[in-house]
């Protein structure tokens, strides 16, 4: 099995790359990238790579207390799978935070923004995918 197969943790052709969507008050958070150089200065919904015997939620559990430092708990998916190439995927789910309020340890700043703001911003391409679910969300909020 390739080293991408194993960390699908059974899936033999794929591995997930997981992103929350945290919203409050009306507004969703978004992170803004510090690297890799093609993506530094874009935003993103916070996450990173599921590793290997971890399920999803527990790999974006663990990323967003690594990146933002908060206690979160994932809950439903929103928007569509995004396929990156090479077997991987990039979902994203609905993040509650249970503690602790989000800091950029690892981007160069957090935003939190409404649906007027969401288009205003650079989003990177693959999250660009999941905007009108990301609007919908909040205009029911
Ligand atoms: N994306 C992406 N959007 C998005 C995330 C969280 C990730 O397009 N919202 C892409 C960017 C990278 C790949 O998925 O090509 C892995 O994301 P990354 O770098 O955030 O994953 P980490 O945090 O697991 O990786 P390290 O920085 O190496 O720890």
């Amino acid at each position: 099995m390739s080293d991408e197969a194993a960390r699908a943790g059974g899936a033999a052709d794929e591995y997930e790359i997981v992103a929350g969507a945290i919203f409050r008050d009306g507004r969703l958070l978004l992170a803004q990238r510090i690297r890799p150089p093609e993506l530094a200065g874009m935003w993103e919904l916070p996450g990173g790579k599921v590793e290997a015997f971890e399920t999803p939620q527990h790999a974006l559990e663990r990323e967003l207390a690594e990146e933002l430092g908060v206690v979160v708990r994932c809950g439903r998916r929103i928007g569509v799978d995004v396929a990156l190439g090479r077997g991987r995927v990039l979902r994203a789910y609905r993040v509650d935070i249970l503690a602790g309020e989000p800091a950029a340890l690892d981007h160069a700043q957090l935003a939190w923004v409404d649906a007027d703001d969401l288009e205003k911003f650079d989003m990177v391409v693959n999250d660009q995918a999941w905007i009108p679910d990301l609007l919908t969300e909040l205009r029911r909020l």
